[in-house]
């Protein structure tokens, strides 16, 4: 690496850190963008003018709001929510509600971030954003639910439309969240403007396969890079983490394309099969998650060949794929170590920003095939954005159509990573999609002047 670039890199850092401080998820999210494009901007003096990267680095707007609700014994709750509108180059802000109690300015201002880049890999007109609420909601009644997303939308309806922000859902936020916002924000503004939110129920405006497209978009990608590599998913053992909207659509679909399922988990533990979970097992865990909203633990009391690890994750068991599909940094450096002890050869970022900065380096550099979550996880969001196409149009289109779509669209992004990624032997897709999607949002800043 020349001086001139590890001293433009550190000074990025020692910025970023300086202008964001206690924001140790943000500030990680912009050096791994950094890391990749920081050569281009070197080399481009039109990057280095405009202060291309610098500017990509602040957010547009971080709207913060009270949320006060009551709960079922009457109690007056408060919580904290925002919504972060990052960067509209590409198009409307677009991004997911969070609903969590490790919810804060810097986990949304990184997803913002990360959602900018990822919306620009799927080539469909979205900006990026973020936004969510320090509410947590185990435990919680379906009614308290119901008042606190109603609560949340009487400030949010402000700072969204079809034309400037559409949330959508993410963790703690499903189609039953959507539902309660939508219901709010049609009530307060006396509109019915299906394009505001995506995510939506099939008979008030939602796509076919929006539920379903994040888990089947990571196998999707999965597949592309297996097979470009000479390789393929079939009896490969993939250990999978969490048991929400992603972990079990990708479980689903990997198993429908015959590799071996062999662990789930939530914030409990892991639910391990040696064998593989067959589709009669996933379908059980799906509605025990989705529908009772119960824990993991309890598919190893009811299913043969299933054992559950109280307070595991799991990295630690043998598999030749991971695909992490719950949260920010699970996968820290130990365990990085502990997946290649295992002779791991594949892992797809379900969740986003899944595996910490050193364990990310450590498995590119011993030649895993490392697909990372702008590029792994983009077909949620891109099948959001096929969403606000048939809401725009007032059409309907068949889970056929949407579902070649989302496969043309991976395809699309897999492509692009390959052509951006370099030359060796394992694609760098990490560096491909970063530079992918930094010279799209990069091209139209630019093209924008200095705004
Ligand atoms: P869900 O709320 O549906 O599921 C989250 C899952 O993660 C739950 O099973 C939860 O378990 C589990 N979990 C939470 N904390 C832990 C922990 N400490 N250890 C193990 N498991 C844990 O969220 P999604 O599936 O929607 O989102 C998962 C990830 O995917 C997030 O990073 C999100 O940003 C990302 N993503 C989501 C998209 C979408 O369309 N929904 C699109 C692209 C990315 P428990 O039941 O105990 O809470
Ligand atoms: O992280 C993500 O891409 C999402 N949570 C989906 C966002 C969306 O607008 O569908």
């Amino acid at each position: 690496m020349s001086a001139a670039l590890a001293r433009a890199r550190r000074d990025f850092v020692a910025a970023v850190e300086r202008r964001n401080p206690h924001e140790p998820e943000f500030v990680q999210a912009a050096c791994e963008l950094a890391e990749s494009v920081m050569p281009l901007v070197l080399d481009n003096a039109d990057y280095r003018a405009a202060r291309i990267l610098e500017r990509m680095a602040e957010p547009d707007r971080v709207i913060s709001f009270r949320v006060c609700w009551e709960d079922d014994a009457g109690e007056v709750r408060v919580n904290r929510a925002w919504r972060v509108q990052f960067n509209r180059a590409l198009g409307p802000y677009k991004g997911g509600m969070r609903f969590s109690a490790g919810v804060t300015p810097s986990v949304l201002k990184f997803l913002g971030f990360e959602q900018t880049f990822k919306n620009a890999l799927t080539g469909l007109p979205m900006g990026g954003g973020k936004g969510g609420a320090d509410f947590d909601p185990h435990g919680a009644s379906e009614r308290e639910v119901m008042r606190f997303c109603k609560a949340l939308m009487a400030e949010l309806y402000r700072h969204i439309a079809p034309h400037v922000d559409v949330p959508a859902g993410d963790v703690g936020v499903g189609s039953r969240e959507i539902g309660y916002l939508f219901g709010e924000y049609s009530r307060l503004t006396n509109r019915f403007e299906g394009g505001v939110l995506t995510g939506k129920g099939l008979t008030f405006g939602g796509s076919a396969v929006r539920e379903e497209a994040t888990g089947y978009g990571v196998i999707c990608m999965l597949i592309n890079a297996l097979e470009h590599h000479g390789r393929g998913l079939e009896g490969q053992r993939v250990a999978i983490s969490g048991a929400g909207n992603v972990a079990l659509h990708a479980a689903e679909k990997a198993c429908a394309e015959g590799a071996r399922v062999v662990t789930l988990s939530d914030s409990d533990g892991t639910a391990w099969c040696a064998d593989g979970l067959d589709a009669e097992q996933i379908a059980w865990i799906k509605a025990l998650k989705l529908e009772r909203r119960g824990r993991i633990s309890e598919a190893a009391d009811q299913l043969q060949g299933v054992e559950f690890h109280r307070g595991e994750q799991p990295w630690r068991l043998p598999c030749d794929i991971a695909l992490p599909a719950a949260l920010e940094n699970e996968i820290d450096d130990d365990d990085a170590r502990c997946l290649l002890d295992h002779d791991l050869v594949a892992l797809a970022e379900g969740a986003n920003m899944p595996v910490t900065a050193k364990a990310s380096k450590r498995l590119r550099e011993a030649g895993v095939v490392f697909l990372p979550a702008k590029a792994a996880n983009a077909g949620g969001v891109a099948v959001s954005g096929l969403e606000q196409s048939q809401n725009a149009t007032r059409v309907s289109w068949s889970r056929e159509t949407v579902e070649r779509r989302l496969h043309e669209i991976m395809r699309d992004i897999h492509d692009d990573c390959v052509a951006n990624g370099g030359a060796g032997t394992v694609t760098d897709y990490f560096r491909g999609a970063n530079v992918a999607a930094f010279e799209r949002v990069a091209r139209a800043m630019l093209a924008y002047g200095i705004v």
